[in-house]
């Protein structure tokens, strides 16, 4: 059985209806916090239990109660959000993943905990960053990834842990909104352009980012799950990729399908800094190399899908 933390976040919401089509409702379970609790389908289709990272007696009695295998820890303030709250993202980030390793150590469960673009630094070589190359990230959400992966990789080696992860780039859905990220601009993009409102851009124009459509982050997440691990070279922190693009970029392939919309620029200092920090394509051939990655979407095909399901949702 699975047991996703952080269900209802930006990619939580998803991953939890895409394993429960893949392994029965019934085999994963919905984790929340108070406050965020599940609703609708997420809440019906499957078991749902208050499942909060910074409690370790709460994590082992569900995995206990539901024989958990896998854990997916999605718990986590993104980039902006951390920089402003770095005590909570360290204690959600690092101090959470501390109980869920140790649980999973205790119960023998796989866990993905993802890391991300964001682990990478300035100094960091940006075109075509290399799997293994260094990462001297200036956030506190770069710092925390950077921990993640190396205390993942850590319990692997010194306990036989079962752990996993992607360095996601930017994710975009039209399911769940981004919680505070630096790439959120992405998605928010997309919004604008279906309501027919003039979008104001907080990253400057040329800023290449690394991004995704959901579809693939979930399937990348999955896959990297269910890999032969004698295959496995890393374990922690593959990089993974679909497309790479600056906002003007993406302001032309939406501009194609919605020739009024209008996008102007406001930067916003501290997402500038954090963009520009980040790598402007990473090398993605060890994940495609050890496990088969793949993506399915670039930018063109994401465009057309992205206003195709957000104009229904949006308008009904
Ligand atoms: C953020 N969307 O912007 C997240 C993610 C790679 C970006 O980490 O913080």
């Amino acid at each position: 059985n699975i047991l996703v933390i952080g269900s209802t976040g930006q990619i939580g919401s998803e991953l939890t209806r895409e394993l429960r089509k893949r392994y029965g409702n019934d085999h994963v379970v919905a984790g929340y916090i108070k406050g965020a609790e599940p609703t609708g389908e997420l809440l019906e289709a499957g078991p749902a239990e208050e499942a909060d990272v910074t409690k370790a007696e709460m994590i082992a009695t569900v995995v206990k109660k539901y024989h958990i295998d896998a854990i997916y820890n999605l718990a986590a303030l993104l980039s902006v959000v951390a920089e402003n709250k770095p005590n909570l993202a360290w204690k959600i980030g690092i101090d959470g993943l501390w109980n869920i390793l140790e649980v999973a150590r205790e119960h023998h469960c796989q866990v993905f905990t993802p890391s991300s673009i964001g682990s990478f630094g300035e100094s960091t070589p940006h075109w075509m960053t290399p799997q293994d190359t260094i990462q001297r990230p200036k956030t506190i959400y770069g710092v925390s990834k950077v921990t993640t992966e190396l205390l993942s990789d850590w319990f692997n080696q010194k306990y036989g842990t079962d752990t996993r992860s992607v360095r996601f780039p930017g994710l975009i859905s039209y399911v769940a909104l981004p919680g505070g990220g630096t790439t959120d601009y992405a998605v928010d993009i997309f919004y604008s352009a279906v309501r027919g409102e003039k979008f104001v851009c907080p990253i400057p124009e040329g800023t290449l980012m690394d991004m995704m459509y959901m579809p693939d982050a979930l399937h990348a997440a999955i896959s990297l799950m269910e890999a032969d691990p004698a295959r496995l070279v890393h374990h922690n922190g593959f990089n993974v990729t679909a497309m790479s693009f600056a906002p003007e970029t993406i302001y032309a392939e939406i501009k194609k399908h919605k020739p009024n919309f209008e996008m102007v620029y406001e930067v916003d200092p501290l997402k500038k800094a954090i963009a520009e920090s980040w790598p402007d394509k990473l090398d993605d051939s060890c994940a495609r190399q050890e496990w088969d990655w793949k993506p399915q979407y670039d930018l063109s095909s994401m465009t057309v899908d992205m206003l195709d399901k957000l104009s229904k949702k949006l308008n009904g």
